[in-house]
């Protein structure tokens, strides 16, 4: 039997499976060489603690690695049903809530470094709660890539924006779907028609890479905004997704519709928020985004070695 130990959290409603120790070395390098070696020898591991029937679709997990840069404390790589993420912001704020659980991270800030890039995690103080679990995360840079790229779905065209911010999205206003809970279905089988469509055009980020979150906005009444956002394995995002806000303030600033240091509130579909903001570093825009995580269980993943299923459907 194989023991894998687990943390789950939430946050703003999207789950995240920490995975505190591998079982296996990765070697030395950077957290992107790591992932490298990762997917070339250990996919099998991803699937095992994601998908069904020990996981869902749902679940993004977060391995805890050791960095290779020597200025970060952490490094973590985050996966979900059909691969890896570049970076995570429901995941960062969820995993560091959940090292603070753990009692391994105290409030402060940390550097935590990513695939794409270091990333700076405050976990807030919190007098009254057991453990602190709201975390502010300093992303990498994000950027608008496209603007205003038209495409057609049944015969309609509307319009997104390429943009990054640390996976990429194309972000789109004029889809005139009703961003709400009744009609989730029908939100992700537009979602995923578009991602369709930017294949087949042949629309993708910097370098021709695939964009492979799609987000829908809409105005909310408790928010700034409030989004839909489609995440590669056909799952939607239950927080306001903390890589796709990233996205969003990068456009807004683009378009001259959001100031450095203003605060933006992004709202999801299920009505979880996130705070967010931006500042300059020369012409760089860096986001950053706020929001709280919960633990909702901790354990041992078993893993028989006869199970048909041990490696997930
Ligand atoms: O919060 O950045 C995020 C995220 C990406 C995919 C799911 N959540």
């Amino acid at each position: 039997m194989i023991r894998i130990p687990f943390l789950d959290s939430h946050t703003g409603g999207e789950p995240t499976r920490l995975i505190p120790s591998l079982p296996f070395d990765l070697g030395a390098g950077s957290v992107a060489e790591k992932l490298s070696r990762l997917k070339r020898d250990h996919d099998r591991l991803r699937r095992t603690v994601l998908l069904e029937p020990r996981g869902s679709e749902v679940l993004v997990g977060a391995y805890l690695v050791p960095p290779g840069d020597s200025t970060c404390q952490f490094g973590v790589i985050f996966f979900n049903n059909v691969g890896y993420l570049g970076m995570c912001g429901h995941g960062t704020i969820g995993l560091i809530a959940s090292l603070a659980y753990l009692g391994r991270v105290a409030p402060g800030t940390l550097r935590v470094e990513t695939p794409v890039g270091v990333v700076e995690a405050t976990l807030h103080k919190n007098e009254a709660g057991e453990y602190p679990n709201r975390v502010s995360v300093k992303n990498i840079p994000a950027y608008r890539h496209l603007t205003h790229i038209p495409i057609a779905i049944d015969g309609k065209i509307i319009h997104g924006d390429v943009a990054w911010g640390g996976n990429w999205f194309f972000l789109v206003h004029d889809h005139g779907m009703d961003v709400d809970m009744q009609n989730l279905e029908a939100l992700t089988d537009f979602a995923w028609r578009v991602r369709e469509q930017l294949t087949a055009n042949g629309i993708s980020g910097a370098s021709g890479a695939e964009i492979d979150h799609v987000e829908l906005f809409a105005e909310s009444n408790e928010a700034d905004s409030k989004s839909f956002v489609l995440c590669p394995g056909k799952a939607y995002d239950r927080s306001p997704c903390g890589t796709g806000t990233s996205a969003k303030l990068a456009c807004l600033y683009a378009d001259g519709k959001l100031k450095a240091g203003q605060v933006w509130k992004q709202q999801s579909v299920v009505g979880s928020i996130f705070e967010g903001s931006v500042q300059l570093d020369g012409d760089r825009i860096i986001p950053t985004i706020s929001g709280e995580a919960w633990v909702m269980s901790e354990g041992t993943l078993l893993v028989d070695e006869r199970d048909p299923f041990g490696a997930g459907i």
